[in-house]
């Protein structure tokens, strides 16, 4: 029987790969897993890239963005733009049970969620409003982030990776995206391929950063494509972040902050970031939870 093994995106991850790891103790499948890690980040008030106290878009309003992908059955769903459902991935999940679809938007999300049994409620807290405004653009600055605008602070998605006692893989993806970002934005985290990827006979990949630049730069599946093709789960992370570096020279703009993270079909880790990108990930095995910091790819590596 292989070892479990789970892994989350930043710091906060620890919180996603504790509630995560009982149930692979259990002998659950990883999708399961996944969707109750990035469940206890979401229900975590104090995350605020992430479900409740969350940081709003620019006109205040929190707006999330999931996807979950099984890399046993390729099955996976995703909503995007969803305002008051705080548990996403599991919404998520519920379009890959019940629907024909892989991904559901805005409004159209948030009936569903109705329809499925899900609450509906505020998700601001009187601390996400207070950083909000804290956070929000400087007034000289334009209300609509200009092209070639630096990033906005706030951004911070929770990616979970797993891998069961079975063998199979799972992946989930939460985030609010980035704050104060217009209505109506949606980056790469509910979009299957980009902030996240998981096949069994490749490997699950997910992302976390600048969502532009990631779905620009192909994304997850460029990671797990790397492994399909016999890259270990490191080097796989670090061409993909390598990749996001090169088409920011080409184009003659700063590289954006962008990490991925990856766990191959054996249970080997790897995660790497863009320079100045401080990107921390957590990783549970049996008996043991650590919380490492990724390896950062400068702009001059080629
Ligand atoms: C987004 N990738 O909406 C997400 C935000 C994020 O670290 O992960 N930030 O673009």
């Amino acid at each position: 029987m292989p070892e479990y093994v789970v892994i989350a995106t930043w710091a906060f991850g620890e919180t996603a790969v504790k509630a995560a790891a009982p149930l692979l103790a259990a002998g659950k499948p990883a999708l399961d897993a996944v969707i109750a890690g990035a469940q206890a980040v979401e229900d975590d008030p104090t995350v605020d890239s992430v479900g409740y106290g969350g940081l709003g878009n620019s006109i205040g309003t929190v707006s999330l963005d999931a996807c979950v992908m099984d890399g046993k059955t390729l099955d996976c769903g995703g909503v995007c733009a969803v305002e008051n459902v705080r548990h996403v991935a599991a919404l998520a999940r519920r379009v890959l049970e019940k629907t024909p679809h892989l991904l559901l938007a805005g409004e159209g999300a948030r009936l569903f969620a109705l329809q499925q049994g899900f609450p509906l409620e505020t998700l601001l807290t009187p601390e996400s409003v207070e950083k909000w405004q804290k956070r929000k653009p400087h007034p000289a600055r334009p209300e609509a982030p200009k092209k070639d605008a630096p990033p906005l602070p706030g951004h911070d998605t929770v990616t979970v990776l797993a891998l069961d006692q079975k063998g199979n893989l799972g992946g989930a993806c939460s985030t609010s995206g980035l704050a104060h970002k217009l209505p109506g934005r949606v980056g790469d985290s509910p979009i299957i391929g980009a902030g996240l990827y998981v096949d069994n006979a490749g490997g699950a990949a997910g992302a976390t950063g600048v969502g532009e630049e990631i779905i620009r730069s192909g994304g997850s599946l460029l990671v797990v494509e790397a492994m399909r093709a016999g890259k270990g789960a490191q080097e796989a992370c670090e061409s993909a972040a390598r990749r996001v570096n090169q088409l920011a020279v080409r184009r003659g703009v700063h590289p954006a902050k962008v990490a991925y993270l990856a766990l191959d079909p054996k249970g080997h880790v790897g995660a790497a970031c863009t320079a100045m990108t401080t990107f921390q990930y957590a990783v549970a095995r049996p008996g043991k939870v650590e919380v490492l910091k990724a390896k950062e790819i400068g702009v001059e590596e080629k």
